[in-house]
């Protein structure tokens, strides 16, 4: 039996197949992609691999950087060929539910601003229907408190999530409510609703947005898409 961290391996450095030479790539955020990172690393000192990161989170540009990538922000790039990120679920539909290590934003960026994307996952994250895993969504401090209340009125079970007692801070100075769903039935319409409330910068439902998900399982490592 293959531990949960083998098949987060198996699945990152599958995916830096998907990494050509002289592409532009978005490098997603989370213990998944670090495999994928670290693929790539290897990459670079053996072969020489030459490519363009936009990282989706500090922590991934700063850790490119340490393996000897070229790092550039996504305003200093024309288009990014692929983005390859985690997940925190993915559904049959391939949508899913993204920002559980607090980067959705700039994951979303970055991914609406390229020609394809791929996940990279273990298959515990492969699941039927969305929500059990808590929704993440980035609000601006000011007026966070309200939002809490009306979200709660809503019936979403909300909670600001901290980190030491501290609300954590995201790479915009922003803070994270996590809803308690259980299940998302119409993941399109809550998304719409989540969206057009005021304070709200950013949702972790990724609808619609890859076209091909890497699962690390074991039986061994296969591709959805
Ligand atoms: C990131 O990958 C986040 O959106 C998501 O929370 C995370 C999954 O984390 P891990 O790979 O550590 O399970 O893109």
């Amino acid at each position: 039996m293959k531990s949960q961290d083998e098949l987060k391996k198996e699945a990152g450095y599958r995916a830096a197949d998907l990494v050509e030479d002289g592409m532009t790539v978005g490098l997603g955020t989370g213990s998944t992609v670090r495999y994928l990172l670290d693929a790539l690393g290897e990459r670079i000192k053996k072969d020489g691999v030459h490519f363009i990161g936009v990282p989706t989170s500090k922590r991934t540009a700063d850790y490119g950087r340490e393996l000897g990538m070229e790092i550039k922000s996504l305003d200093d790039v024309d288009q990014i060929d692929i983005t390859i990120d985690g997940a925190d679920e993915v559904d049959p539909d391939l949508n899913g539910i993204k920002g559980g290590g607090g980067a959705q934003t700039w994951e979303k960026l970055v991914a609406t601003n390229s020609k394809t994307c791929a996940w990279i996952v273990d298959e515990s994250k492969v699941v039927d229907q969305l929500g059990k895993f808590p929704l993440p969504v980035e609000v601006l401090a000011y007026g966070h408190k309200q939002l809490v209340k009306r979200m709660a009125d809503l019936g979403y079970r909300p909670e600001v999530r901290l980190v030491d007692g501290q609300p954590f801070e995201t790479d915009e100075g922003n803070i994270i409510i996590d809803l308690h769903l259980d299940q998302i039935d119409d993941p399109y319409a809550l998304a719409d609703k989540l969206s057009n409330m005021t304070g709200v910068v950013e949702h972790g439902l990724f609808l619609d947005m890859t076209q091909t998900v890497v699962i690390g399982g074991q039986d061994g490592t296969k591709l959805m898409n």
